[in-house]
């Protein structure tokens, strides 16, 4: 069966150009920065995002982590959404392996953090507390519909993180989606950051791979964080070049899925047994709750809908999340709508 998966933007395998880039790839060990791809890329994205330097990881779970543990020590505190990726799913690592301690502040609708409660929640010099170091945004932010932070809500984070010496980080899995449905550049998106991580796995199609920015000094410490973390890779330009065609020629044509993701809501509206978290989906992601009165619950959903060749992924009992990519295209569009139409007919 031909599969319609929209669980997530990182189930994509390599473009036939990647494929020919890979095999093709330029190799050297990486661990002795001798690896001529991984270098040429590292250099490609730094410059892109307007950063000194690029660390390429081997996902953005480890780019995340790498940034904590390079700007962190132990006792320090981050401050982060209680949506965010960093803190719902990635096992805890900043706290397992770095004895870092997250401080959560609760994301507003719209991804972002209330600038009052970032400062509320910046600790006083006092040794009965942690040490406030670090500020994280997401963006784009995944749990809260896939909505893209813009320049001037960075920028205030960034003059507030400053005024009181602390670092921002943004985790950028998503950041092109960002910037194209902003129309603005990544590198504008990200110029308050003292790093960024993004991934060429999620929208972009490369197998495997994210890469996290930031100035020389910074990225040399982070560094050796891979190293410690278990990510120094030795040839691995085989997977950089699938990331140098990602950023070279996939970036530009997000906003297909974008309208794609558009036109998946306004089938799914017409459903009276779902509603619709964001109206308009403002990048790639379509969240969707069941309504009471829906003849079935979300898991059970999931169910029906792989019958149909449907993959989707549920959230707790009523939520669900759906994920526009380079593998969808307007017949899967129609045939998802008419799918769940069919599925929740209570006829
Ligand atoms: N997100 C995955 C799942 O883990 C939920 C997905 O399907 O969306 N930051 C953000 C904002 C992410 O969405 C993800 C992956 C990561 C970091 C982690 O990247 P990887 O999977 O490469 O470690």
């Amino acid at each position: 069966m031909d599969w319609i998966d929209l669980r997530s933007d990182t189930i994509t395998l390599p473009t036939p150009e990647m494929r020919q880039a890979m095999a093709n790839a330029e190799l050297g060990d990486d661990v002795y920065g001798e690896d001529p791809t991984v270098n040429r890329l590292e250099a490609l994205v730094a410059e892109h995002l307007g950063k000194q330097a690029g660390l390429f990881v081997p996902s953005g779970t480890m780019g995340n982590l790498a940034a904590v543990l390079a700007h962190c020590g132990r006792g320090d505190e981050v401050i982060l959404g209680d949506l965010s990726h960093t803190f719902l799913y990635e096992a805890g690592g900043m706290a397992a392996l770095g004895g870092v301690h997250p401080h959560t502040v609760p994301n507003q609708t719209d991804g972002t953090l209330a600038l009052e409660d970032i400062a509320a929640a910046i600790r006083p010099d006092n040794p009965h507390f942690p040490i406030s170091r670090l500020i994280c945004l997401e963006n784009t932010h995944n749990r809260c519909g896939g909505i893209p932070l813009t320049v001037a809500y960075t920028r205030q984070v960034g003059e507030l993180a400053q005024r009181n010496s602390l670092r921002l980080h943004i985790d950028g899995a998503r950041i092109f989606n960002a910037a194209v449905a902003l129309g603005v550049s990544t590198a504008e998106l990200v110029a308050p950051a003292d790093s960024v991580m993004i991934c060429f796995s999620k929208a972009l199609c490369a197998p495997v791979g994210s890469m996290l920015c930031g100035d020389e000094e910074f990225i040399q410490r982070a560094r050796r964080m891979r190293k410690q973390l278990g990510g120094g890779m030795r040839q691995a330009g085989v997977l950089a070049a699938a990331g140098i065609v990602a950023l070279e020629s996939m970036v530009d044509r997000l906003a297909d899925d974008h309208a794609r993701a558009r036109l998946l809501a306004d089938g799914l509206r017409e459903i009276r047994a779902l509603s619709l978290e964001t109206a308009i989906p403002p990048t790639n992601m379509v969240y969707i709750q069941l309504t009471p009165q829906a003849p079935l619950n979300a898991p059970m959903l999931v169910d029906a809908l792989a019958h149909k060749g449907i993959k989707v992924s549920s959230i707790g009992t009523n939520r669900m999340r759906l994920v526009v990519h380079y593998w969808i295209d307007d017949q899967a569009v129609e045939y998802t709508v008419e799918s769940f139409r069919q599925a929740l007919s209570s006829d």
